[in-house]
């Protein structure tokens, strides 16, 4: 079913972050999957917002720290910048979050100002693509939702880390039960 794109949709890309791709420190399988059909919404929506993970050296997620991902998305390296193939000059907003040692966050909306920027953009509906289905992407959409934002999961846009392996497909389930939609990226159009 397409989905005919209007004037106050936005597109957000969680975390497409190089540490979150094949290669990286918290590698998700066929993570780079995620950078062509975003490349595609980077193009047909109105307005991009780019979120990245971006935490300090000693940030409390990290398994040195008493967390249970290794270092990752350490603010200002190499692991932490955008792949070469994202097209990162179609990003209108970057939002750069879990920014200090003591906290987590894993979603976009989580100690930033993403919901006042958007509402005050007018945007009424996101969609939603990047990195990890089951932990950035899931709670980024369900801020969004709670926000009051229409929300739409990009599936051929998302990948998940999977701890258990069902991790990704239970987010998908859930986060539709909360009143997202699933969408494919072909289905949105001008
Ligand atoms: C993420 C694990 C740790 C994510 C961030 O972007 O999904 N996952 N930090
Ligand atoms: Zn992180």
């Amino acid at each position: 079913m397409p989905i005919p794109i209007q004037p106050s949709d936005a597109l957000i890309a969680v975390d497409i972050e190089n540490d979150f791709l094949p290669g990286g420190a918290l590698a998700v399988a066929q993570g780079d999957a995620v950078i062509e059909p975003t490349n595609v919404l980077i193009e047909r929506l109105p307005l991009t917002v780019a979120t990245r993970d971006w935490h300090p050296v000693h940030h409390m997620s990290f398994q040195s720290e008493g967390g249970i991902w290794p270092v990752h998305c350490v603010a200002g390296t190499p692991g932490a910048a955008f792949p070469a193939e994202l097209n990162v000059a179609g990003i209108d907003i970057e939002i750069r979050k879990a920014d200090s040692a003591a906290q987590d966050a894993y979603s976009g909306f989580d100690g930033t100002d993403l919901a006042a920027t958007l509402h005050a953009r007018g945007v009424k509906r996101v969609f939603v693509t990047g990195l990890a289905t089951d932990y950035c992407v899931r709670a980024t959409a369900l801020d969004a939702l709670k926000a009051g934002f229409e929300t739409v999961v990009v599936q051929d846009a998302v990948r998940a880390v999977n701890l258990h392996p069902n991790d990704g497909a239970e987010a998908l389930k859930e986060l539709e039960q909360a009143g997202a939609m699933l969408a494919v990226s072909s289905d949105i159009v001008a």
